[in-house]
């Protein structure tokens, strides 16, 4: 590694030590973008690695709300406005009792990248709360929403910082952020937020887009290795918004789906995943898979023991981890590769620990990486913005080839990247290096800011 490169990953380890999340993501993008680095002595004198990795504004604030008891409850709230480069500050809010600043500037710098990938004009942020909407009820849920608004509001603007969501933060809960929004403002600002519905300026597809996207990119990736998702069997971890659609979508090209999660454990049902059942557990009575085997008494639940989900043991041709950040371990990605993976899908941001990527690739495993396989979900969002300041909408299907252009787009970035590059078929490298070699020739051209 050069000497810059070096230099700026040891000051970013000594300036954000009790951030390991952060220091992650960093140092996996900067591990793979050094022959380009190496082509730009000039980078070093404009410190630009070291602008690129600093957030541009970091916003933290106490989020109060009155719990059904009539207690007061005190929540931290964030938005890590990481980067406006290209265009608005955008991307989720998470709703989890893990969310710190570390995850939170882990996920703001992905974002940049991921969204340098859809070819639209969108910056990189993220936020969130430690918040837990596990067994609130839908009040509770208002009620913070409107208190969590009730300070955000002054930070973000359509086209300022458009957030969205993630884990915990579905359609229900951007009503709320979005009723509030407005009530404050006294404006309809429909482009504040994505991932509206439909009902009141969203966009169709938006809710199926980052599971229909990521299974679109590892149809492509397969296409490019001369295989398909035809007749192959598939795990999914998650249950949520994106594994739901991907399962959906994996179903339509062929693929059986025999494996889905939560935290709890996970389900394995070999005559193939019963979506719609999932989709009521899940989505309608805010459920746990377990409860599957009730309507399926002959699918198995395995219950999680430690932190490696018993969903990589299952044996499979695709994994597609779809859950959280390092979900995937060393131990799972080899527990994978005994079983004879062919291929891991990233739907998640950052599933795979580093460890776990360099085994799966090391081992001949196609890697989708999350910047640019999951990038569907903020793509679309971007085209719910695109149709907010129209004033009109697109149908299902026109949105849907648009999406499916994109991915098809984002794949061949990442694949020219690698293959110029002189990493072929090593996809993490090639979509790292793709959005940075556009965030550079941007932050080049606008100068020290
Ligand atoms: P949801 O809240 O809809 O679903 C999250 C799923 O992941 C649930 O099944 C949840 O299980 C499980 N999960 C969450 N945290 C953990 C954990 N610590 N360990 C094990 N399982 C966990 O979220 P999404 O589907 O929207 O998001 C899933 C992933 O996809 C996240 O990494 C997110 O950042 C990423 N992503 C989402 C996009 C979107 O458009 N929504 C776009 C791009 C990426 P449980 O119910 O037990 O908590
Ligand atoms: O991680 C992500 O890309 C998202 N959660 C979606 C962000 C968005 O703005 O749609």
């Amino acid at each position: 590694m050069s000497l810059y490169l070096e230099n700026v990953i040891e000051t970013a380890k000594r300036k954000n030590s009790n951030e390991p999340e952060y220091l992650q993501a960093v140092e996996e993008v900067l591990a793979t973008i050094k022959p380009v680095v190496d082509n730009h002595p000039e980078y070093e004198k404009i410190a630009l690695l070291e602008r690129m990795i600093e957030p541009e504004r970091i916003v933290s604030f106490r989020v109060p709300w009155v719990n059904d008891e009539g207690n007061v409850v005190v929540n931290r709230g964030y938005r890590v406005q990481f980067s406006s480069l290209i265009g608005p500050y955008k991307g989720g809010l998470r709703f989890h009792p893990s969310v710190n600043q570390s995850i939170m500037k882990f996920l703001g710098f992905e974002q940049i990248f991921k969204n340098a990938l859809t070819g639209l004009p969108i910056g990189g942020a993220k936020g969130g709360s430690d918040f837990d909407p596990k067994g609130k009820s839908d009040n509770e849920i208002m009620r913070f929403c409107q208190s969590f608004m009730t300070e955000l509001y002054r930070h973000i603007g359509q086209d300022v910082d458009v957030p969205a969501g993630d884990i915990g933060v579905g359609g229900r809960e951007v009503g709320y952020l979005f009723g509030q929004y407005k009530r404050i403002k006294n404006a309809y600002e429909g482009g504040v937020l994505t991932g509206k519905d439909v009902c009141y300026g969203g966009s169709l597809a938006r809710t199926e887009a980052t599971g229909y996207g990521l299974i679109f990119f590892m149809r492509e990736m397969l296409k490019a290795h001369n295989n398909s998702l035809e007749g192959k069997t598939v795990t999914i971890s998650g249950s949520g918004n994106v594994a739901i659609y991907a399962c959906q979508k994996a179903y339509a090209y062929g693929a059986k789906v025999v494996a889905m999660s939560d935290s709890n454990g996970c389900i394995y049902d070999e005559n193939g995943i019963d979506l719609e059942l999932i989709k009521r557990i899940k989505e309608v009575e805010r459920g746990r898979i377990s409860e599957y085997t009730k309507t399926h008494p002959n699918a198995q639940y395995i219950e999680r023991t430690d932190e490696d989900s018993p969903v990589w043991k299952i044996k499979t041709d695709i994994a597609l981890p779809c859950a959280t950040q390092n979900e995937l371990t060393l131990n799972s990605a080899k527990a994978l590769v005994e079983n004879g993976v062919i291929a891991v899908g990233e739907g998640a941001n950052m599933p795979c620990t580093i460890e776990a990527t360099n085994y799966l690739l090391e081992h001949g495993v196609l890697v989708a990486p999350a910047k640019a396989a999951n990038a569907g979900g903020v793509a679309t969002s971007a085209i719910e913005m695109s149709q907010n300041s129209m004033r009109y909408y697109y149908t299902f299907e026109e949105v849907e080839e648009k999406l499916d252009r994109i991915m098809v787009n984002i794949f061949n970035a990442c694949k020219e990247a690698s293959d110029t590059y002189g990493c072929c078929g090593n996809y993490v490298a090639g979509a790292n290096i793709a959005a940075f070699r556009k965030l550079a020739k941007a932050m080049k051209a606008q100068g020290v800011v």
